[in-house]
């Protein structure tokens, strides 16, 4: 265990429905330390990025609309195993197989608009972190 920086973000379809306080909400009772924050509609070419692991995938392009298609909230979380702890609050990426109390369980029925986001590894954490707040 040791304290870890991970990037966390708000989709569309939570920033629309009204769930970012909710969101932060549970990030701050947790304790896990917001270091930035910023809200924006990205473009194609950063969700591109983002996502470039998908390339190719069937879902990829409505992925990149969705993403570009509206503002997001962009996090640089900090505290003791967030990366894993953040994905673990997320629940599971179907929300049908999310457990309960979890975000994508609470607030999401499709696995394309499932409301949050987190990085998987240190790795995707340090790339991620690069690509939104560079
Ligand atoms: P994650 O968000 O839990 O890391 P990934 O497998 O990295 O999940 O997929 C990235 C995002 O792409 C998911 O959160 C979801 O919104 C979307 N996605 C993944 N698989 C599908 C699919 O089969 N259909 C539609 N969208 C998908
Ligand atoms: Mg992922």
């Amino acid at each position: 265990m040791s304290i870890e920086r991970t990037f966390a973000m708000v989709k569309p379809d939570g920033v629309r429905r009204g769930l970012v306080g909710e969101i932060i909400s549970r990030l701050e009772k947790k304790g896990f330390k917001i270091v930035a924050l910023k809200m924006l509609t990205p473009t194609r070419e950063i969700v591109e990025e983002h996502y470039a692991e998908h390339k190719g995938k069937g879902f990829f392009n409505g992925l990149v609309d969705f993403l570009s298609g509206g503002a997001v909230v962009a996090m640089t979380l900090e505290g003791e195993n967030v990366i894993a702890e953040w994905r673990r609050m997320m629940g599971a990426t179907r929300p049908w197989e999310s457990a309960p109390g979890t975000i994508r369980f609470e607030f999401a029925t499709t696995v394309d608009e499932n409301v949050a986001h987190g990085s998987d590894s240190a790795e995707s954490a340090a790339r991620e972190l690069g690509i939104w707040f560079k």
